[in-house]
């Protein structure tokens, strides 16, 4: 039974008073307002509001959302300034089978991502675009990625229809007037549109969360250009993120010598003050924003957040490669953060967000699977029923999302949007079997061939079935903009650049033992891990060398209860297992019909030799 049905209003928003179009007399702003006025002229919004990020603004704009129906305020004594939205059940994630690269060859796309034919695309786009603005208002929002202004940032605009798109992409991004500033005077920027696809004819009521079942999120690499059409949810909708800061921007990295990363980043400080960072890449829902937030268990050491899903990295004048996080916020899986898995996202959360397919208490705060150690006695589920603990279902979407700014995490660093030097990169996945807790890489090659063969087990983030094994080469199989292999060989390339180079790492907190429970605790724990790598780097901890890279020979695990035979598992290699995975491997890499770099096809036959080594003595 649905209860708290959505009220459904027709009225316009009441923003009068905000967003009107400003005033620069600039060829460059010229040429956004043209931009501005042939979307506009394509899509036939009833009004167009420029959004100025300022806090009055906000207000209205949520305001505004709770009015119609889209957000619910949370009890403002138990969650300040805080909202709770509930999508469509037909749109609660990312949709790779309805994401398109629009190169111009299709060789530029590869055998990863849906191509499409630029031109043909365009018309298909035209098409969807025409009027499904009607009866809306169109927002203009320019954006940094990055600080604003900084030497690594990027600026954006987007066009929605989406206020929901507007009040996300304020705390994911910096939005406001001073980014219209920098492309008036002429700084260069990616064009993209979104539209949720429900136009509404005159006096047809509103519905809470608009989509359209017809999905369109396109990528056009070679002019810069994003349109996301039908969906409104996270990655399809907040275009500065998966679009922009990882497609668009890897092919500008792959172009200027740079990387655009599915990455955390974190600041490392050791007992004896000293300060190292370290990048990770794991796929959707596998621990970025966990270890993002670590609050290590061993004592004297500390984790400072940076970033916890993209990192922008170049090389320094100095040689090393050097990191920022371009985003401002986070948007984070909720089921699984609880005081015992997470305690400083826990914290974060306590005011000011938005909170998307979790479920409603009955004193208007939030619930999610994992929060708590128990079920509060009745909630009301992500889609708007009554739930009990009996239930048969979860109450939160298992990929229901929390947004809020970086700055309020309070292990965030007080210099998190300067660029930092990288002393480690981690890759990582969901694997059950056979991947060992923690694997250093022999040299930059081998650990580029770690990244490139990584695979992981399916999670809620996309479509898709959950718990199924695929590929995801450095947890950017949905996301690297061009063909995987050429993105394998600027991998190569960019070591061979560099001067002191990070060290790489293979991680995987999820292996089970055969009763099916994790063999290795995780959480605040996988700073035993953090703490061997740190000492490999500072040259204090010994490894112990295996066909598959070098393993701790000890690892510190004071104050834990963990079963000889339980690490014994989490370590073991079985050289007929990897090598049933090398084949797999060159099946993978055959994938890409011979522009897999020599250099990778060189690892995976050491590798093979090692395991057949291995296997003989
Ligand atoms: P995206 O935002 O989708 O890119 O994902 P993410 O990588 O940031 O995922 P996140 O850190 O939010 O983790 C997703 C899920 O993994 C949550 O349900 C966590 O509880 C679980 N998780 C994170 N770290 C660990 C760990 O060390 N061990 C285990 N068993 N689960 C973990
Ligand atoms: C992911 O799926 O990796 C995310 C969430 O970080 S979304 O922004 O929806 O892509
Ligand atoms: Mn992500």
């Amino acid at each position: 039974m649905a209860i708290a049905e959505p009220t459904t209003f027709a009225h316009p928003l009441h923003l009068a008073e905000y967003g009107t179009q400003p005033e620069y007399g600039t060829a460059a702003f010229d040429e956004l307002l043209a931009w501005v006025k042939g979307v506009a002229a394509l899509t036939k919004p009833d009004r167009i509001h420029w959004v100025d990020g300022s806090e009055a603004e906000r207000q209205a704009l949520l305001g505004s959302m709770v009015a119609q129906g889209t957000l619910i305020k949370l009890n403002e004594s138990k969650r300040p300034n805080s909202y709770l939205a509930r999508s469509d059940a037909g749109d609660v994630a990312r949709l790779e089978s309805r994401t398109f690269i629009a190169s111009e060859r299709e060789i530029d796309a590869g055998p990863t991502n849906n191509w499409a034919e630029p031109r043909e695309m365009r018309r298909t786009l035209d098409g969807v675009f025409d009027g499904s603005m009607r009866g809306r208002t169109m927002f203009v929002m320019p954006f940094s990625m990055g600080k604003i202004g900084g030497p690594i940032s990027q600026l954006g605009v987007q066009i929605t229809d989406s206020p929901y798109a507007v009040a996300s992409v304020e705390i994911m991004t910096r939005v406001g007037e001073e980014v219209t500033d920098l492309i008036a005077e002429g700084a260069p920027w990616v064009r993209t549109v979104h539209s949720v696809g429900h136009p509404l004819e005159l006096g047809e009521p509103d519905v809470a969360w608009p989509s359209n079942d017809e999905k369109y999120i396109v990528h056009f690499p070679e002019t810069l250009e994003v349109f996301s059409f039908g969906s409104g949810y996270g990655g399809n909708a907040i275009l500065a993120k998966k679009c922009f800061a990882l497609r668009i921007a890897s092919v500008l990295g792959r172009d200027q010598g740079w990387l655009a990363e599915h990455m955390l980043l974190i600041r490392v400080v050791s007992p004896e003050g000293r300060a190292y960072h370290v990048a990770a890449a794991f796929p959707s829902a596998c621990g970025k924003t966990n270890l993002a937030m670590l609050r290590p268990s061993i004592p004297g050491w500390t984790v400072e957040t940076i970033g916890d899903d993209i990192a922008w990295i170049r090389p320094g004048s100095d040689g090393r490669l050097y990191a920022i996080n371009p985003e401002a916020g986070f948007f984070g899986v909720a089921p699984g953060t609880g005081v015992s898995t997470n305690v400083t996202a826990v914290e974060a959360l306590c005011e000011n967000v938005i909170f998307t397919n979790v479920a409603l208490t009955d004193d208007g705060d939030v619930w999610w699977e994992g929060l708590t150690d128990e079920a509060p006695a009745h909630l009301i589920d992500w889609q708007g029923n009554h739930w009990t603990p009996d239930a048969d279902r979860p109450a939160a979407h298992p990929n229901s999302r929390f947004t809020v700014s970086a700055a309020q995490a309070p292990s965030i660093s007080d210099d998190w949007e300067e660029a930092v030097p990288l002393d480690a990169i981690l890759f990582g996945g969901r694997r059950a079997t056979n991947v060992p807790l923690v694997v250093e890489s022999f040299d930059w090659d081998h650990g580029v061939f770690m990244g490139a063969t990584i695979s992981s087990e399916r999670t809620a983030a996309a479509e898709g079935t959950v718990g199924e094994l695929r590929r995801d080469p450095f947890a950017m199989m949905p996301f690297c903009g061009y063909n995987m292999a050429d993105y394998f060989g600027h991998w190569i390339e960019m070591g061979a650049a560099a001067e002191r180079l990070p060290a790489i790492y293979q991680v995987n907190w999820f292996r089970k033992g055969s009763d099916g429970r994790f063999l290795w605790p995780g959480f605040a724990e996988n700073s035993r891990v953090i703490e061997w790598i740190i000492r490999r780097i500072d040259g204090s901890a010994d490894a112990v060398d295996t066909p598959v890279g070098r393993v701790p020979a000890a690892l510190n695990l004071e104050g834990i209860d963990i079963a000889d035979a339980d690490l014994a598992e989490l370590f073991a290699i079985d050289p007929d297992s990897w090598l049933a995975e090398a084949e797999l491997t060159e099946e993978f890499f055959q994938r890409f019909d011979g522009r897999v770099p020599g250099r990778l096809t060189d690892q995976l036959a050491a590798l093979r030799d090692r395991l057949q080594t291995a296997k003989q003595g």
